[in-house]
């Protein structure tokens, strides 16, 4: 998920919290989901370290804390105003941090004022005595971490959230600060990896738009045409289109009113791979779906948890891939660290690595020859003629994505840092002996060979070739109401203070000295568009100049429905009085591809009195995602082996339940589940907590025959997406799993 500024992933990394005062863990719960950072947080702890967790249940993490919240779900936003109406009126906040680096930071102070200590209690449950006391506690520390994951994402606000944090962060003075930052723990191994190399619908690898300028970029590092690639397009205007997400998809095949986002046809084809499936909300219709295309392709190590759900008996494919032990490559961390990974073992019987499924796909579909090109072109530049994989696609990555600054991560580099963890230091990720300077993993920016990687975002104090760097400009130099967006500070030993992004044009005007050869080489690019040398990039280096610029961070987003975030109250709100109040957004039209409802669905009916009761879901520490490899692992079966549903025991004797009961969960699309009742305080009174770990299980009817023999797990549950409530993210359309109502009975 970008943060503000545009990028994704932590500011700062897990070793860097050993230098926090205070962490404030809102929306995860790493003790079950990144119980390795956890190890760093609890070391945080014994150092003198507060460690406060809000969250809608009492989580393990929760039991670790020095202090524990519990807020309703979907309301972070109005804490964190409720927090900065108390930092403001007592002027607890960085002023001068504010007036250097932030843009539009009085927009957000006016907002506060709105939430008064009373009003943010109201809609959050947090009583007023307690939002004094974390706002002047996390005021006070110098530094502080915040810490998010899936609890802030997962809403129809979820990318306002996103901002909330570092804003308050900003006010705090907390950002480019070692300890400090926003340190959002990522999902699986390699999601960072993913997300920098677009397995996203809305963007080209590196975060590049999908603009003529970056598909002309990536043509070159491609070594194909781009009217070749225009060609596989309908159309100019669909080649530069947002794709369907994973959770938009199946709206593009059941409902015809969508085709028309879709070049004008229906969806007839699926291909799944890597994605349990399982875990998108709305299962039933995702079913529904899968069984109305034309073709469906699973690769997957297992057989994937979607493909048993199905009831069609034709042109449905599972092909078995390899794991990621009979694969090599590089994975990023969730601090952009990348790290080299190698084969363990050779793949298994039939199984085809990933890559190996996909050439097979090129050639049948008639390109294998332009989906490889640029591989040779990379081996032939080491004197080869054969590609080796994935060292020469490593260098493909590296070298056309510099919007981020990878192109300094040779796939050489990467393996001479995996070939020595024990010369890096744990908690600075500093290198010893051949690797001084240089941090572990390269963590991007990284911008040249010669450039050590950046341990922590937006640190202007030391100079670029130590990883400094100010917020990046990406929004012009002057903002719409006349603003400038360029920073005050200059960089230690930089040629100018604020800037903007580093081109040819602008270079000599801010101290960059190129020669009259080099400057024909680097003519009409930018930093982020080079190809064939870094040369503009490197000249940058030495005028001590950050290529992507020296700017302002904007807590005010101009061209957004909301420039700034607000609470809305989620569209299923266990507060129906309060959705008129703060409404949720308008209806959005062809948003990736599917017209999705908000305001209109959040108004249908009142959603509360029929479904009183709030539903939220997570994880157990052993299963894995929808659990399709961990249910298939005997003993984490044992450990974690039945589908769950936390019920508070005073709701529990209101409807009749004890302990161990099997019940139904209605939820608001009209589908059930048939789980077993754990009574638990974990939760409040009001809401029900569900593992989203297990499928298998379809509103009570046991798919264990489905499975192709020796391949059904262990263990098997209803899937918590059976019963999620509609409610898609309004910038990224990440399903609302952590938001919505439900009903239930005794079975
Ligand atoms: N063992 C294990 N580890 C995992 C995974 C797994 O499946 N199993 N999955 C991996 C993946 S893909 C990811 S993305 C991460 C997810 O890691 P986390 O985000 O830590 O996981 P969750 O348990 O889904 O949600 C975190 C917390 O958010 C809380 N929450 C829900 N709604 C709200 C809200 O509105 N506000 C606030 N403040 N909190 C809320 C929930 O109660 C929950 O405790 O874990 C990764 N690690
Ligand atoms: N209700 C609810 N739903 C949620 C969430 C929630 O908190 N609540 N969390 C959401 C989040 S954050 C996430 S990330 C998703 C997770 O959802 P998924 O990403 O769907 O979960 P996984 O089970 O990890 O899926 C990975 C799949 O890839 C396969 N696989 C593993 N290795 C390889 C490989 O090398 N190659 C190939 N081709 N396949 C491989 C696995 O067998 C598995 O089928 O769930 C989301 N859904
Ligand atoms: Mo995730």
């Amino acid at each position: 998920m970008a943060n503000t500024f545009g990028f994704g992933g932590m500011t700062n990394h897990i070793g860097d919290m050993m230098f926090s005062k205070y962490i404030f863990i809102i929306g995860a719960n790493p003790a079950v989901n990144h119980p390795v950072s956890m190890v760093h947080i609890l070391r945080a702890k014994e150092a003198g370290a507060k460690i406060v967790v809000v969250d809608p249940r009492f989580t393990k993490t929760g039991a670790k804390a020095d202090e524990y919240y519990r807020i309703r779900s979907g309301t972070d936003i109005a804490l964190i105003y409720g927090m900065l109406n108390h930092i403001i009126k007592n002027n607890l906040y960085d002023k001068k941090f504010l007036e250097d680096r932030v843009y539009g930071y009085e927009e957000i102070i006016k907002e506060a004022m709105r939430y008064t200590l009373e009003e943010a209690s109201d809609i959050t449950g947090i009583p007023v005595k307690d939002i004094i006391h974390i706002a002047e506690e996390m005021a006070a520390a110098k530094p502080a971490s915040l810490i998010w994951n899936q609890g802030l994402t997962q809403h129809t606000t979820g990318t306002s959230n996103t901002r909330i944090m570092p804003i308050l962060q900003m006010f705090l003075g907390n950002m480019g600060k070692n300890g400090g930052g926003v340190n959002i723990l990522r999902g699986h191994d390699n999601v960072q990896g993913s997300s920098d190399m677009a397995a996203n619908p809305d963007v080209l690898p590196g975060y590049y738009n999908l603009s003529e300028t970056s598909w002309r970029h990536f043509a070159k590092h491609w070594y194909v045409e781009y009217d070749w690639l225009l060609s596989r397009f309908k159309d100019k205007k669909m080649m530069e289109t947002k794709g369907y997400a994973h959770s938009t998809w199946k709206f593009g095949v059941l409902d015809e009113e969508n085709f028309q986002n879709n070049g004008g046809t229906k969806l007839r084809a699926l291909v799944v791979i890597g994605s349990g499936m399982t875990s998108v909300s709305l299962l039933d219709l995702q079913k529904k779906a899968m069984d109305k295309l034309d073709l469906v392709v699973f690769v997957d190590p297992y057989v994937n948890d979607l493909a048993i759900y199905s009831e069609r008996d034709n042109n449905l494919f599972v092909l078995p891939a390899a794991s990621q032990m009979e694969s090599s490559g590089s994975v990023a961390a969730t601090n952009r660290s990348y790290q080299w990974r190698s084969k363990v073992m050779e793949p298994l019987f039939e199984c085809k690595e990933d890559q190996e499924v996909l050439f097979e796909l090129a050639k049948r579909l008639g390109f294998l020859e332009q989906f490889q090109r640029s591989l040779y072109e990379n081996a032939k530049k080491e004197g080869r003629s054969e590609f080796i994989w994935p060292e020469d696609a490593t260098t493909e990555l590296t070298q056309s994505v510099r919007s981020i600054g990878l192109q300094g991560m040779s796939y050489k580099r990467l393996k001479a840092h995996q070939e020595n963890w024990h010369m890096f230091d744990k908690v600075t990720l500093e290198g010893k002996g051949p690797f001084k300077g240089e941090y572990y993993g390269l963590p991007w920016p990284c911008w040249s060979d010669k450039h050590p990687g950046t341990p922590v975002f937006y640190n202007d104090s030391i100079p670029v070739m130590r990883g400094g760097m100010g917020f990046r400009v990406n929004w012009g130099d002057v903002s719409p109401d006349g603003q400038s967006m360029l920073s005050p500070h200059r960089l230690p030993n930089a040629s100018v203070a604020g800037h903007s992004p580093i081109s040819a044009a602008n270079a000599e005007s801010l101290g960059i000295k190129l020669t009259k050869e080099e400057q024909k080489q680097v003519e009409g690019t930018t930093y982020a568009l080079g190809f064939g040398n870094n040369i503009l990039v490197e000249r940058a280096l030495e005028a001590g100049l950050c290529p992507y610029g020296n700017g302002k961070a904007r807590a005010v987003v101009w061209n957004w429905y909301d420039k700034i975030p607000l609470h809305r109250e989620p569209i299923h709100s266990v507060r129906g009085d309060l959705v008129n109040k703060y409404p949720n957004f308008p209806d959005k039209p062809n948003h990736y591809r599917a017209n999705i409802k908000y305001r209109s669905r959040q108004i249908e009916k009142n959603w509360v009195s029929e479904f009183p009761i709030n539903m939220l879901s997570g994880r157990l520490v052993a299963h894995m995602g929808t659990g399709t490899e961990t249910r298939s692992a005997k003993y984490l079966a044992e450990v974690e082996g039945e589908m769950f549903v936390e019920i508070h025991p005073d709701k529990a004797y209101e409807l009749g339940i004890n302990d161990g009961d099997m019940v139904w969960v209605y939820g608001t699309m009209g589908t059930r589940a048939l789980i077993k009742a754990k009574l638990s305080y974990r939760v409040d009174a009001n809401s029900i907590w569900m593992p989203q770990n297990f499928s298998g299980l379809e509103q009570g009817k046991n798919l264990l025959d489905k499975y192709p023999q020796g391949t059904a797990p262990y263990a098997i549950g209803e899937s918590a997406n059976m019963i999620s409530s509609y409610g898609y993210d309004y910038n990224t359309a990440c399903p609302e799993t952590k938001c919505g109502l439900c009903r239930i009975e005794k079975a």
